[in-house]
């Protein structure tokens, strides 16, 4: 190569200081209209004998020049990811970002408490829709035509013959009518009342519960009711019995355990009494299994239910029904 060119080759190459630039430069010395290139096109301008020597030196200052941009560009391609792995370095020995922990509500851990216990005692977990047909919510749980639980004031009409579940017990109906006994499953969820005050929520949870086959007595309804409240409430919490009536069982009972805030001598939450109701019982009636399709004289069964909130707020002293609803994360965090 003329030397000349050679040094303005090199010190422009020395110049460059990114990728790009350097792109520039082969292109001025090695592309189509490049240096290099035009001095090969003006070979043929010269005398034949002369184009051997003048060709192989033409070449080898391509092959120089293309060294020297290769090594150039890695040079400058190391330069790069060294100047941005520093701008993106992590410092790992500073502090974590605080995440707080989330907590279960305090309705939904009484439910899986009480799911489980069942779930232990052999019973399976039903779950259905709480947009109900009219059918399912009263007609086939043997509620009268004028019962005043289908009133307005206590029960939310979608529309026609379609309301909000006042109650999970559509959810039994529908899973006998799926199968044939022996049957044992529990139904928690979420039902809607038409009703608002210090001690009523328009939502509420509840866990139902069905056993039916053949030869199931009231002795082992309480059995089960009792084995559950133990588990609950304590081994040593007194449980009673007292006669009751709902249209879907007969007979019927309430169940109350000794309060567990007094121990029974009485106070402001069992108004004196000792007692506190806790769950709903009986025997499935007759008329129920009839719209299922189960033969009354061939089969007996118990059912109960229980609302989730009073639970919790006996269980744990909560004298608001309100606390629940309001997601005030101070007592929230309490459980
Ligand atoms: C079918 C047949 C019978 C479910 C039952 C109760 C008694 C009861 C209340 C407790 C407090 C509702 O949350 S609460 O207001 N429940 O007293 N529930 S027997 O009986 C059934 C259910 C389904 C097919």
């Amino acid at each position: 190569m003329v030397e000349d060119l050679k040094q303005i080759f090199l010190t422009e190459l020395e110049s460059m200081e990114n990728p790009a630039d350097l792109f520039q430069l082969r292109v001025k010395y090695l592309g189509k209209k490049g240096v290099i290139t035009s001095q090969l096109k003006s070979l043929s301008s010269l005398p034949p004998g002369e184009r051997p020597f003048f060709g192989k030196k033409i070449n080898d200052d391509k092959n120089f020049i293309e060294g020297q941009l290769d090594v150039k560009e890695a040079q400058l391609r190391e330069k790069e990811l060294k100047k941005q792995l520093q701008a993106e370095a992590i410092d790992i020995t500073l502090p974590g970002k605080f995440t707080p922990f989330g907590r279960v509500h305090p309705v939904n851990r009484t439910l899986s408490e009480v799911v489980d216990i069942f779930v232990r005692m052999g019973f399976s977990v039903e779950e259905g829709p709480e947009v109900e047909l009219d059918y399912y919510n009263f007609e086939a749980l043997n509620f009268p035509k004028e019962h005043p639980a289908r009133d307005m004031q206590d029960t939310f009409f979608v529309s026609g013959d379609i309301v909000l579940r006042t109650h999970t017990s559509p959810v039994q109906v529908r899973g006998m009518e799926k199968r044939k006994p022996p049957v044992r499953f529990i139904a928690p969820g979420k039902v809607y009342r038409c009703d608002a005050d210090i001690t009523h929520t328009p939502m509420f949870h509840q866990v139902e519960g069905l056993m039916v086959d053949r030869d199931i007595t009231f002795s082992n309804l309480k059995g089960i009711l009792e084995t559950f409240l133990h588990q609950m409430f304590g081994p040593d919490t007194p449980v009673r019995f007292r006669p009751s009536f709902f249209p879907f069982t007969e007979p019927s009972a309430e169940v109350d355990i000794g309060c567990i805030l007094c121990g029974g001598s009485g106070c402001r939450v069992c108004k004196g009494s000792g007692w506190l109701e806790i769950l709903g019982a009986g025997m499935v009636h007759p008329n129920v299994f009839g719209h299922v399709g189960y033969d009354p004289e061939e089969y007996t069964g118990f059912a109960f239910g229980m609302g989730i909130e009073r639970i919790t707020m006996l269980k744990y002293s909560i004298d608001d029904l309100r606390l629940f609803f309001e997601n005030d994360m101070r007592f929230l965090r309490q459980f």
